[in-house]
């Protein structure tokens, strides 16, 4: 079949979908989670994390629909990648580059254009982005970070305080939300963004002793030496080694010099009986661990092993809670129009070069997972392997909606991947990490193909290639490799024709 021909069975093939659509707009669930490593996702795959701890809800998604293989965020930190899903654009256009700038709530955004769509919109749980959410019929949203225990929601009548565990809290208020609007006419838009599994990894009290018999295997690079690539790696502040502290990130009760005025306040909030359970679960454990004395590699070893249980424990409460709102949408008649889509705002490291956190462009934290289920018009079990991104979100919405994608909007709608024949895609993504100074990492921007990696570290000029076929876990930069030159050279006029289609500013003006 020729490209024209494709192209007018794409056009006929969405001619009928939107017709379909623009008879029952869709919902739209949308459920979104902070540092979910798509290694900890067991619809991407069984490995020595999922095979231990899968997902099954979040896997119901992804076998009811599409799972995007190759899904990336353009900013892997968290405020600048939930700016770049509800505006479609890259960070220098939404103007979101850190976590410490705030939104400028008066520009276009994806609820705004559903709510016009007619849609009744809603957000509840993490949303970071300082300034009031625009565009939402009502908003409980965490105080800037939120916490695990009794968070407090800002909402437009004021502070709602609450007791319990955030990940089941924003659930219940999502689902309030949709037995309320159970009658109206109206299609439903709701954004359910849970605090999980995001650090410090406080788990619920059902979860305290999950894994307790389990011990999970170290990735390869535990413990990376950082040679092989440019000096930004080795100059990070994320090693579970030296950066994590035995209170805050390890549960390790407070010890003399280890005070941590944060954890303690995190602590205070959990009610007699919540705090009874963290410490019937924790106490033996940590005393073990302390006459077991150890050090080193042994040390660090203990180390992962706190810490990915942690982390797993907040996922299952995720994925538990995901369940629960999948089985109301299926008791409630809801499965058939309603698109549920689940990912997060970026990956995570869980131990790959013996770190914690995100930021970087390595394909950890780079990596975005994104499963989306729509009945009839995504068929079961598809996959995506095109090259996808946090910005495609918002486009996809506005076409389901049946409205018309602003031209300004930088990302793509993902409809046309559903169907059959392969649509024309990007052959490349952008990425841009403006934060510099956060745990260690330098200011950086790159592009990615199917295969390649160009990275520049522009503040030193550093610059650094990975054949991601050859060497998945980036351990070896090409870009001085002679072998690579005319792979540097191609990567080099695709990042600059990225730049230019995406009007990124010269670095200098960058923050
Ligand atoms: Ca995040």
């Amino acid at each position: 079949m020729s490209k024209k021909s494709n192209g007018i069975a794409i056009i006929l093939v969405m001619a009928f979908a939107t017709a379909a659509m623009a008879a029952e707009k869709p919902n739209i669930l949308f459920i979104f989670s902070d540092d979910h490593a798509v290694k900890s996702i067991s619809a991407y795959g069984l490995n020595e994390i999922t095979q231990l701890a899968p997902t099954p809800n979040i896997d119901r998604i992804a076998e009811g629909g599409a799972l995007f293989e190759n899904n990336f965020c353009a900013n892997s930190i968290c405020a600048p990648s939930r700016a770049c899903v509800l505006t479609g654009k890259h960070s220098h256009i939404n103007g979101q580059r850190g976590n410490r700038d705030t939104f400028d709530g008066t520009q276009q955004t994806f609820p705004k254009l559903l709510q016009q769509a007619g849609y009744s919109t809603a957000i509840f749980g993490k949303w970071h982005l300082k300034s009031d959410p625009t565009g939402f019929n009502q908003w409980n949203v965490l105080e800037g970070q939120g916490t695990y225990y009794a968070p407090d929601f800002l909402t437009a009548n004021g502070t709602q305080e609450t007791t319990g565990y955030s990940t089941e809290i924003v659930t219940d208020l999502a689902m309030d939300y949709l037995k309320k609007n159970k009658d109206s006419d109206k299609p439903f838009m709701v954004m359910c963004q849970y605090k999980a599994p995001h650090r410090n990894w406080m788990p619920a009290p059902a979860y305290l002793n999950k894994f307790d018999d389990v011990t999970f295997p170290e990735p390869d690079t535990l413990f990376d030496d950082y040679t092989g690539r440019t000096r930004s790696a080795s100059e990070h502040k994320m090693g579970i080694d030296e950066h994590m502290s035995m209170f805050y990130d390890l549960k390790v009760a407070e010890q003399p010099g280890r005070y941590n005025k944060a954890m303690t306040l995190f602590m205070k909030r959990m009610t007699p009986e919540e705090r009874t359970a963290w410490d019937a679960a924790y106490d033996p454990k940590n005393k073990k661990f302390i006459e077991s004395n150890l050090s080193g590699k042994a040390l660090v070893r203990w180390k992962y092993q706190r810490y990915i249980k942690d982390y797993l424990r907040c996922v299952a409460a995720v994925d538990d809670n995901i369940g629960r709102l999948l089985d109301y949408l299926k008791k409630n008649g809801l499965e058939e129009n309603t698109i549920v889509v689940y990912s997060s705002d970026q990956g995570f490291y869980l131990g790959e070069h013996g770190w914690f956190d995100k930021r970087w462009m390595y394909e950890e934290s780079l990596r975005q997972p994104l499963a989306m289920r729509w009945p009839g018009v995504i068929n079961p079990g598809t996959r995506i392997r095109q090259l996808t991104q946090n910005i495609d979100i918002a486009p996809t919405f506005i076409e389901a909606a049946g409205q018309k994608i602003p031209e300004e909007i930088q990302g793509e709608s993902l409809l046309p991947l559903f169907q059959e024949s392969s649509p024309q895609w990007r052959d490349a993504i952008y990425y841009q990490y403006y934060d510099g100074g956060g745990h260690g990492v330098a200011r950086h921007y790159g592009v990615r193909d199917d295969r390649y990696k160009l990275i520049h570290l522009y503040d030193t000029d550093d610059w650094e290639l990975f054949d991601l076929q050859n060497d998945p876990n980036e351990m070896n930069s090409e870009y001085n490799n002679p072998e690579y030159s005319m792979t540097v050279e191609r990567m080099k006029k695709k990042l600059a024709a990225l730049q230019t289609q995406y009007k990124t500013p010269p670095p200098e003006e960058g923050k």
